[in-house]
């Protein structure tokens, strides 16, 4: 189903349930995250994509003008009373916590939406591990800010979804998932610096490639308890250190300290420290086109998530045994776990024209080793949040970048703080011909780039140039 097609229904669903048409339609999409995985809380990189499945929320005013939002959900959950008169608190039914969070959030900032008819479709799978709750945030946070014409800054509005779902759901999740939601760009992954939330988003136009994406049917565990256990290890583990997160620590620094820390800390560390540096060599590998180097790169972090910081299972390790079985040869780059783990997605980088065959292919094997079913579905890297119907003021919101920045600049300046990252360690990086030899073309690349507009004299020469600049990197 199309976007077009999934908000036609849910303003179908909407008209059916409240006797009128909807207002406001909102679409909020999943995200697939490349490579990049429990990085986010360590301060690295990520480098997610939104994707072509999406939590839609169609609404109008309340026919009764009290302050009551009611939301009816097509999956046939419970539906939600939030009562806006009084102070939002966490509350029945579950689901409903990650809309209270941001309802509260709102609220806290003044913006009042008044009573609201909801309707919520959702072509998601939920606990899927695709970030079916930033998506039901982030579409709540999008259709508040229409209703009431009161747009947020991207990166606040990330940053308050993200609130809610620490505060409201009890999950102490990083800001990946609400960050790509909300600024997807069709064609393109985002490369996200979670310390300083730097932006770039990297071109992926060749047709020639496309993510698959195989749901092992296995509801992800992302047991919050697990998930807050690898967070306090990371943070012992740069505490130990002596830096302020991981982000700051290398590989030599951390054997150097090896005796100081306990094995598994050890080996969360490590696991963290080498995927925020497999996630800069992706995203260069990427602009590149260098797809082989990809597929790579997401085989290693998926080694690293199954052997180092123990967040695989069995059924996620089956689909990426049965991809890697297929090979460059049958069409397969690489192939990984995607996000927090324990079940879920994992995300293959593959040969556009062999998706069919390769599908199947791993579906058969998975079905041999497992006796489950697997979903398995193609996307391309798709928009953020979008306004279907009565867009007041945003277009798209996925469309701006965070913290006001002029758009064009985006992509230099992260070129030059990804340029850092790589100038920092550089002495200090994996002492590999292959990471050395990426390094320096990376490091040449930025240099050529960010060269670019600098020497015009003129304004409109400037402006030109800077043009020319975000045309070839994809940032139109
Ligand atoms: C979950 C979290 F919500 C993200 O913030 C991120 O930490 C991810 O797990 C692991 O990379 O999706």
């Amino acid at each position: 189903m199309t976007l077009n097609e999934l908000a036609s229904y849910t303003a179908q669903q909407f008209a059916k349930n409240y006797g009128r048409a909807p207002r406001w339609i909102v679409a909020a999409p999943g995200r697939v995250n490349v490579i990049g995985e429990h990085t986010d809380y360590n301060d690295g990189f990520v480098l997610p994509t939104a994707i072509e499945r999406y939590t839609v929320m169609a609404a109008d005013l309340s026919a009764d003008g009290k302050e009551v939002v009611y939301i009816r959900d097509t999956s046939g959950a419970e539906p939600a009373f939030i009562d806006c008169s009084v102070p939002v608190k966490p509350g029945p039914p579950k689901w409903s916590n990650y809309v209270r969070g941001v309802i509260a959030a709102l609220l806290e900032r003044g913006i009042k939406s008044g009573g609201l008819d909801v309707l919520l479709h959702s072509n998601l799978p939920i606990g899927g591990g695709l970030s079916s709750s930033a998506a039901l945030e982030t579409c709540t946070a999008t259709l508040l800010e229409t209703v009431t014409g009161k747009q947020i800054d991207p990166l606040e509005k990330a940053l308050l979804c993200q609130q809610a779902e620490h505060e409201f759901a009890g999950v102490p999740c990083g800001i990946m998932d609400q960050f790509i939601s909300i600024l997807g760009r069709e064609n393109h992954l985002l490369l996200l610096d979670c310390r300083s939330h730097q932006t770039e988003f990297v071109p992926m136009m060749d047709p020639s490639v496309t993510l698959l994406i195989i749901n092992t049917n296995v509801k992800r565990r992302l047991d919050a308890g697990e998930y807050a256990k690898r967070r306090r290890q990371c943070e012992i583990a740069a505490k130990i250190l002596g830096v302020p997160s991981l982000r700051d620590a290398n590989a030599e620094q951390l054997e150097d300290a090896k005796s100081k820390i306990s094995g598994v800390t050890f080996r969360r560390a490590r696991h963290v420290i080498g995927e925020i540096e497999r996630t800069l060599l992706a995203a260069e590998g990427i602009r590149a086109l260098n797809w082989p180097t990809v597929g790579n790169l997401m085989y290693a972090s998926h080694a690293s998530l199954r052997d180092d910081y123990e967040v695989s299972c069995t059924e996620l390790d089956a689909v990426v045994e049965a991809a890697e079985a297929i090979g460059v040869k049958g069409g397969v780059y690489g192939c990984r776990m995607t996000g927090g783990g324990f079940g879920g997605c994992a995300v293959a980088l593959i040969k556009t024209d062999q998706a069919e065959t390769i599908a199947k292919s791993i579906a058969a094997a998975y079905k041999t080793k497992t006796g489950l079913d697997a979903t398995i579905f193609a996307s391309r890297p798709a928009a953020g949040v979008t306004v279907i119907k009565g867009s007041r003021l945003i277009a798209q919101a996925g469309s701006h970048p965070p913290g006001g920045f002029n758009p064009r600049m985006i992509g230099r300046n992260s070129l030059a703080f990804a340029g850092d990252f790589f100038q920092r360690n550089r002495f200090r990086a994996l002492a590999t011909r292959g990471h050395h030899h990426a390094e320096h073309v990376f490091l040449n690349q930025i240099t050529a780039r960010a060269a670019k507009p600098r020497g015009q004299q003129t304004v409109r020469g400037r402006r030109r140039a800077a043009a020319l600049y975000v045309a070839e990197d994809g940032h139109t």
